[in-house]
């Protein structure tokens, strides 16, 4: 009796760690961009704030066969996207991808992204303590912002 409820109590003592460690991700501002018919990848956006010093290291959703973490860098004059193993995540800091320079990349989307829709996507965050957790999340599918070729030919005739 006594191994019994030692080991009911490690059950319960390690479903509440979980617990509390997963409501100690704060996602915030997730977004994606919808995309057009036939366009393949997606950026998906958003602010995390971990209360423990973490890694995020991994991202997925249904609604893409793979998904990468990217940086921007400029290169030569060029943007750049490449591929980085993890996105640290400093404890109790404010982490806006965007404006650090990341990006989550979904590859291979399977179907459009519609606008208006909301995306589904787990994290996986591994925490210095070396603690693994998955947090659940929703990013809100904004409208693909539309470059217009009349747009274009205006600012072409004021450069002339
Ligand atoms: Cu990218």
């Amino acid at each position: 009796m006594k191994k019994l409820s030692l080991y009911t109590l490690a059950f319960v003592s390690s479903l509440f760690s979980v617990v509390v460690f997963a409501a100690d991700i704060q996602v915030e501002r997730a977004t994606v961009k919808a995309t057009a018919p036939g366009q393949q990848t997606a950026m998906l956006d958003m602010q995390i704030i971990s209360k423990q010093a973490g890694r995020l290291i991994s991202v997925s959703t249904p609604a893409a066969k793979s998904v990468e973490l990217h940086r921007m860098s400029h290169e030569d004059g060029m943007m750049m996207m490449r591929e980085v193993d993890a996105i640290t995540l400093p404890a109790g800091q404010v982490v806006n991808l965007g404006e650090a320079g990341f990006h989550v990349m979904l590859m291979d989307v399977k179907a459009p992204i519609k606008a208006g829709s909301s995306l589904p996507f787990v994290m996986t965050i591994r925490l210095d303590n070396n603690r693994t957790i998955k947090v659940n999340s929703q990013a809100e599918v904004t409208p693909l912002v539309e470059v217009k070729p009349e747009a274009d030919e205006h600012m072409h005739m004021h450069h002339h």
